[in-house]
């Protein structure tokens, strides 16, 4: 919340993203922090994503892009980069996460990762291990900043839908200790999922372990 003449006023961040899931995720993140979160709509290709292996580089280019079709020079802009990184796949599909949901989806992944099965369940989640991994980049109309997010968990071996978006179905977090910190896989924590996949939880429970709550808190730590 802002304070100005001694009155309270809300902030507007616009947010460049087609994605209404990431917008959904950082609404309920900023508004009881008195931000408003706006999308910003731009023309079809207006922004060209560069090719890149890296988040952060990706999402300082399309920030910097953005910054042209704001309503007004001075308003704060944010973008966010993300995606999921499999360690048995050397962290594919990684920067091509959006292409790779549009082609082979949430079932293509489960395919290429079919022989990883284990009948131990701990050596499952090993097998199977994943992270979702977050890069905002907010221009706050005088400087630009970056808040990075990671969120480790596992494969499921199939689809639990409902909820949230993208690889949800299928990606299961590791449990939180009370610090809200992961623990190491296998190992029941005070803050769990109980095992179910993203797709099968409330976007509040989802937010309490997620790679986009922790980067975006990490952005506003630094803000001035
Ligand atoms: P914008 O670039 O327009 O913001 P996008 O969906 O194309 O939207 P990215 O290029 O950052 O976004 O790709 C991220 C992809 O990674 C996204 O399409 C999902 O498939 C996946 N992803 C990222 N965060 C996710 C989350 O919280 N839940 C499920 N899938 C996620």
């Amino acid at each position: 919340m802002l304070r100005e003449a001694g009155r309270c006023m809300e902030a507007t961040v616009w947010f460049l993203t087609s994605n209404q899931g990431k917008l959904e995720e950082a609404q309920l993140h900023f508004a009881p922090l008195g931000y408003n979160i706006e999308q910003l709509v731009v023309p079809e290709g207006a922004i060209v994503e560069p090719q890149s292996d890296s988040l952060e580089e990706i999402a300082i280019s399309k920030l910097e892009q953005a910054k042209a079709h704001l309503p007004n020079s001075n308003d704060m802009v944010m973008v966010e980069d993300s995606g999921l990184f499999i360690s048995a796949l050397d962290g594919f599909p990684g920067v091509y996460s959006s292409y790779v949901y549009e082609t082979i989806g949430c079932q293509g992944i489960l395919r290429l990762l079919a022989h990883l099965e284990s009948e131990d369940p701990v050596q499952q989640k090993k097998l199977r291990a994943a992270s979702y991994r977050a890069v905002t980049a907010l221009w706050d109309g005088t400087s630009m900043i970056i808040g990075l997010g990671e969120c480790p968990g596992s494969l499921a071996s199939e689809k639990h839908e409902g909820h949230g978006f993208g690889y949800d179905p299928v990606f299961v977090p590791l449990d939180l200790n009370d610090e809200g910190q992961p623990l190491p896989a296998g190992e029941l924590g005070p803050t769990s999922t109980h095992g179910v996949a993203f797709g099968g939880v409330e976007l509040d429970v989802k937010h309490r372990f997620s790679h986009r709550r922790r980067a975006l808190e990490h952005l506003l730590e630094q803000l001035p």
